[in-house]
């Protein structure tokens, strides 16, 4: 398994590299890449494994960060409603469009490659139309397809992409973006009880 050893730091040269397209059909080395980086992200939002083996609860994974200079991503998320679960792992993904309106994180973007806490926002297109091969590591099919995304999950995917070709959120910090829109991660429901327990 993966562990925060396995995934490289800022300064670290491979990080600024432009990764190589990944040729298909798909070696059994990047499907076992592709397969451990997916589990690295399930075990990571697993309380006891991640507790257990120190891991932060990463969202997505680039090849790049686990020094492989490949264009591989991992996602798994939920979109900022907790609706749509996204599990998704692209091999040589491609934004083919994308919107003008942009959006952001509002506290700021992190990263398993960085250690500091950074200040600043990172902009993001606000949709994207993503095209690229679409790897199910558990039936091992590959299909080559198109998503559109839009929000968080855009952004998560926007900054994956970004691993791949040698940029990291911290190259893009701004202090504010005119006309773009933060995320919006709705507050959850919280109501008072009136009667008292025990
Ligand atoms: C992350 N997670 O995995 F806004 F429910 C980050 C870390 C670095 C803090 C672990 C994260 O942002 N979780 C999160 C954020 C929310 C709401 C929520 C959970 N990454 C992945 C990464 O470094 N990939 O290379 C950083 C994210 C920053 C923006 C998108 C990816
Ligand atoms: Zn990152």
């Amino acid at each position: 398994m993966l562990t925060m050893k396995d995934v490289i730091r800022e300064g670290h040269p491979t990080l600024a590299l432009k990764s190589k397209e990944v040729e298909l059909p798909l070696s059994k080395e990047d499907k076992d890449t592709l397969k451990l980086m997916m589990e690295f992200l399930e075990n990571g939002q697993n309380e006891e494994i991640a507790e257990k083996y120190e891991l932060r609860p990463g969202v997505g994974l680039a090849a790049p960060q686990i020094n492989i200079s490949k264009r591989m991503i991992a996602v798994f998320t939920y979109d900022e409603l907790g609706e749509k679960l996204y599990k998704t792992l692209v091999v040589n993904p491609k934004i083919v469009s994308h919107s003008v309106k942009k959006t952001y994180i509002p506290g700021g973007e992190g990263c398993l490659s960085v250690d500091r806490e950074v200040e600043g926002i990172t902009p993001r297109h606000k949709k994207i139309t993503l095209k690229g091969y679409f790897y199910n590591h558990e039936t091992e099919e590959i299909k080559l397809g198109t998503m559109k995304l839009s929000g968080y999950v855009s952004v998560v995917f926007q900054h994956e992409i970004d691993h791949l070709n040698g940029v990291l959120f911290v190259d893009k910090l701004f202090e504010n973006i005119e006309d773009a829109e933060p995320v919006l991660f709705p507050e959850p429901e919280f109501e008072e009880d009136l009667e008292e327990t025990e």
